[in-house]
């Protein structure tokens, strides 16, 4: 005899429910209309308790109960597959636990009488196992790898940093160098990269030296000594008809420089005082296949003595503007100087003073921050002989200290 109670709103509710819960021959044995307890029961609807009872010990079992017990057992088949990368210990507390469960337990008796069983599970553990470390060791190759390349590559790169902090190259233009390095495919050395990417920066200029030419830049870095040379290569070396300016008119004694080597080599030679003359000057040496213009230190940092010279060489109309530096200016110092200088619109630059220094970073830093060609560079103080002229190639590898100067 099994007895059920069932709470149901109306009745056609309650049979349906036993009906199918307790079989067609079950009776009614009681019913009684009830409340939901509390103050919102007080409000609702009336509920009937019904009780029933049904003679068999005939509780239903729906029809999807077969379909359930099925999927219960494939699930089970599942989990104890999975279990192969489970310790045997984990898998036998599954196996006690489903002993205990009636449905399961049928089930578990046919995996115990399969003598085989534990022979699969141990060789599906072992290959699961197997296949899993096989994967992990292959990421950790892959991972190990990955680190490699990128230990690697921080090492290059800071031998990189290392090397070209050794030539005084700007850490800025280093960060460049080192950036840009991926970006080349090829299949050379590193020094090989480093000299391609600073040939990139560090161009040449192959500009003829003809016309009127402006030599601008701070007191002492040669200007006045490196128009002497050029004068002497042009003239006596190059069969030119030179001609020399200056409107060197601050410094005592600045005239008399050049017009000794003027006398020397006996070319016309011209001071400028004011723009008026400026423009005379220039109308006098029209006939000069190359006119040389010397110009005073002046300060970089004073906008009106910028301003002033400017005005000069706007008389001159040229654009062949070349500023001077010496490549023992501090590093610091060559930004604050190309910035003066750029209100003159300067086309090139010339690197003085080389063999003072035993790097050559500053002419690729001159070069850098300038954004200019270099026209040449100079490497002592003797007249005519010091001056170089280089292509990009040679003077990258100057700069990179894997040649000389001769
Ligand atoms: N060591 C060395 N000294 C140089 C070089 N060029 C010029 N000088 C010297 O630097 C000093 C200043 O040169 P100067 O031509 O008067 O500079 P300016 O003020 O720019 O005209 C002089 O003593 C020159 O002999 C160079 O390439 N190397
Ligand atoms: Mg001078």
């Amino acid at each position: 005899m099994k007895i059920k109670k069932y709470v149901v709103k109306d009745m056609n509710e309650a049979f349906s429910k036993i009906r199918y819960e307790l079989g067609e021959n079950a009776v009614i044995i009681n019913q009684k209309k009830i409340k939901k307890p509390g103050i919102m029961g007080f409000f609702s609807k009336k509920l009937i308790e019904v009780t029933a009872a049904s003679e068999e010990s005939t509780e239903k079992k729906p029809e999807n109960n077969k379909i359930l017990e099925d999927s219960l057992k494939a699930i089970r088949n599942v989990v104890n597959t999975s279990m192969n990368l489970d310790k045997n210990n984990k898998y036998s507390e599954i196996k006690t636990s489903t002993k205990k469960n009636g449905i399961l337990d049928e089930n578990n008796m046919k995996l115990k009488n399969n003598g085989q069983h534990d022979k699969i599970k141990e060789e599906v553990q072992s290959t699961g196992t197997e296949n899993l470390m096989k994967e992990m060791l292959e990421m950790k190759k892959i991972l190990n790898g990955l680190a490699k390349v990128d230990n690697a590559s921080q090492n290059n790169d800071d031998d990189i940093r290392i090397k070209l902090r050794k030539l005084d190259i700007e850490d800025e233009i280093i960060d460049y160098i080192i950036e840009k390095m991926d970006s080349i495919k090829e299949d050379i050395s590193i020094d090989e990269k480093i000299q391609k990417i600073v040939e990139d920066v560090l161009k040449v200029s192959s500009k003829e030296m003809q016309g009127k030419i402006v030599f601008v830049g701070p007191t002492g870095v040669g200007k006045t000594t490196t128009i002497a040379k050029l004068a002497g290569r042009l003239s006596l070396m190059d069969n030119k008809s030179v001609g020399l300016i200056t409107i060197d008119t601050y410094r005592i004694g600045a005239v008399e420089q050049l017009k000794t080597y003027a006398d020397i080599m006996n070319l016309p030679f011209k001071v400028v005082f004011n723009i008026a003359d400026m423009e005379q000057a220039v109308k006098d040496m029209e006939a000069c296949d190359v006119v040389l213009i010397d110009t005073t230190g002046r300060s970089s940092k004073n906008f009106m003595q910028i301003s002033e010279l400017r005005a000069f060489i706007e008389k001159v109309d040229t654009k062949d503007i070349n500023l001077v530096v010496s490549s023992t200016t501090k590093n610091k110092d060559i930004i604050p100087i190309i910035n003066g200088y750029k209100k003159l619109n300067f086309s090139s630059v010339i690197v003085t003073k080389l063999d003072e220094t035993t790097t050559y970073g500053s002419i690729l830093n001159i070069g850098y921050y300038s954004d200019k060609k270099i026209r040449f560079i100079t490497t002592g103080q003797n007249v005519p002989e010091d001056i170089k002229f280089m292509d990009s190639y040679k003077l990258c590898k100057v700069v990179l200290g894997e040649d000389n100067l001769c």
